[in-house]
């Protein structure tokens, strides 16, 4: 007996919701109209038989809140003034002034059920809304190339919306990095190229930095941002790289597969290019000591195979004793200026490293390119580069970059000529290619400055110079010098079957 009268009194109070009993809907009652999803629209309210409007005048925060809770919801996010669409017929009430913790809509000051200044409630606009709150509220996501690189997404109103690049900057990027899990940011975006299409729902963020979630931060209107700069038909999404386990990592792309390549970089999870505007022989250094070489041939500019995603570094300044990349100065991630480096052009910083991984040795079936060697004229011109076969499509003009001299340009005087032979190695033959231009002799590696430099197996000797001089010494290969081993340790034949097999399987998922 007791316990039917407890589940008879548990019946009671479920039905005994606010404004339907047995079916009738009683003064006060309030309704979402026209929603887009069930946490927003336009506001009605009950009295006297029927549904009307409520008036914007006078709505704020606290009004919504209250608004919200009595429809369902644990809260408010936006009051909406001139909620669109617009309703039809009359307002009920106006000039609403609630504290935060009334019940219902009713409990709160106004100017009374149906007493309205058609002043501030003009019957074709002026309606109150609501985007109350709902779970998930505030979780954030990336949408772009890793899980560490990509524009902000955020949840509210019970799905994915944007966020506005109006007001974006590291210290909103940190935020979300954090919020993600991530330890930071490296870099941030407000212009996402690959644009979401769904609603922007948040804008105007302004983090101190130090807050652990992006909606603790000072923020707009959610739901509402800035209708002038966050168009959800623009490119207006920000955008973050955050910090990633392996950033700094190098790889080498496009050349022999053993030693040499243009340089990509990893950060926020994602390969990308390295520019060579101030590629020089000390970076050099510090990418082949990185990548596991016993040391350098020389740095190359314009690598004639381009990458095809953007840069993520350019003008990186080592001294050439740093142990990564990473630890050079002017390392600023994600920048690069459109006259130095265009994506879509060969601005692509290579190595020439020396020696080969410790256990890889390249297979005997290397591809050899036989490769004319030419006399080098004296003089310090440089050559007209279409005769080398490195492609000479863009003009760059020599005398805005003082450091560097470009193929196709007359040198300064006080750049040097030069000729250089990259030895490619298989167990039977040597190739090499072959490069020439000019320089400063400042840019000479160390090796090259010596002026000649032989390696080889042993069994063919390939040398090569740099110009120690003001002009060029005789450009002839030569094959006189002693060799001098340039490959890795010698490790077992089987053994090194294993690791180049291994070196086969990363080159190929890469
Ligand atoms: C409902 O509100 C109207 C207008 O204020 C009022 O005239 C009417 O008496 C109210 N009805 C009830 C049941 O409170
Ligand atoms: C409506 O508001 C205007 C402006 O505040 C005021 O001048 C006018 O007297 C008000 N009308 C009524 C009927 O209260
Ligand atoms: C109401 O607002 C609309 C649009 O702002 C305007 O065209 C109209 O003249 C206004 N009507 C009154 C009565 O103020
Ligand atoms: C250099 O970078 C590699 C990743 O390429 C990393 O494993 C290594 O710890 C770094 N070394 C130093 C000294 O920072
Ligand atoms: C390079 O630029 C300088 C100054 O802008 C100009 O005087 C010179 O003619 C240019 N040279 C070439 C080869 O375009
Ligand atoms: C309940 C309600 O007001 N529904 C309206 C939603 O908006 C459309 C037009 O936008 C109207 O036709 C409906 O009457």
């Amino acid at each position: 007996m007791w316990r039917l009268n407890t589940i008879f009194f548990k019946l009671l109070l479920i039905s005994w919701i606010p404004g339907d009993i047995q079916g009738q809907i009683v003064n006060g009652t309030l309704r979402l109209v026209n929603t887009s999803n069930a946490y927003e629209g336009r506001l009605e309210i009950y009295y006297s038989g029927s549904w009307g409007r409520i008036c914007d005048y006078g709505w704020d925060l606290p009004s919504a809140v209250v608004a919200c809770k009595q429809l369902g919801f644990t809260g408010a996010h936006t009051a909406v003034v001139n909620t669109s669409p617009e309703g039809t017929g009359s307002f009920w009430i106006q000039n609403l002034n609630c504290q935060g913790t009334e019940t219902s809509l009713e409990d709160c000051s106004h100017d009374g059920v149906g007493v309205i200044n058609s002043s501030y409630c003009n019957q074709s606009s002026d309606d109150a809304g609501v985007l109350c709150k709902g779970p998930n509220d505030g979780e954030i996501r990336l949408i772009g190339y890793t899980q560490y690189f990509g524009r902000v997404e955020i949840f509210y109103a019970g799905e994915w919306g944007r966020v506005c690049k109006n007001g974006w900057s590291l210290n909103d990027a940190k935020v979300a990095c954090r919020q993600l899990g991530f330890s930071g940011a490296l870099a941030y975006w407000t212009l996402w190229s690959a644009r979401g299409t769904s609603r922007v729902v948040l804008d105007q963020l302004n983090c101190a930095g130090t807050e652990s979630r992006l909606d603790a931060c000072t923020h707009g209107s959610i739901g509402y941002p800035s209708s002038s700069s966050c168009s959800s038909n623009s490119y207006v999404d920000a955008g973050v790289a955050c910090e990633a386990p392996d950033d700094g990592e190098l790889r080498l792309m496009d050349g022999n597969g053993y030693n040499s390549g243009r340089v990509e970089i990893k950060f926020a999870g994602y390969w990308q290019r390295i520019c060579d505007w101030g590629w020089r022989s000390s970076e050099a250094a510090v990418a082949c000591r990185q990548l596991g070489y016993s040391g350098y041939v020389r740095a190359a500019t314009d690598w004639t195979i381009k990458g095809d995603t953007s840069f993520w570094l350019q003008g990186v300044q080592c001294q050439g004793t740093e142990a990564n990349i990473t630890d050079c100065s002017n390392v600023v991630i994600g920048y690069y200026d459109d006259y130095h480096c265009y994506s879509s052009s060969n601005d692509d910083a290579g190595v020439y490293c020396q020696g080969y991984l410790p256990g890889v040795i390249p297979p005997s079936t290397t591809t050899t390119t036989p490769t004319t060697t030419t006399t080098v004229p004296r003089g310090p011109r440089c050559y007209i580069c279409s005769s080398t076969g490195i492609s000479c499509s863009r003009s760059r003009n020599a005398s805005s970059h003082s450091n560097f001299c470009y193929y196709g340009h007359v040198c300064y005087s006080s750049a040097m000529a030069y000729e250089s032979y990259n030895l490619f190695y298989s167990s039977s033959t040597i190739s090499y290619s072959y490069s020439r231009g000019c320089r400063l002799p400042s840019s000479c590696t160390s090796q090259e400055y010596q002026g000649n430099t032989c390696t080889g197996t042993g069994t063919r000797r390939v040398c090569k110079h740099c110009c120690t001089t003001d002009y060029c010494n005789g450009g002839a290969v030569d094959t006189s010098q002693t060799s001098n081993n340039n490959r890795g340790s010698s490790l077992k034949t089987v053994c090194f079957k294993v690791l180049f097999a291994l070196l086969f399987i990363a080159f190929a998922w890469n």
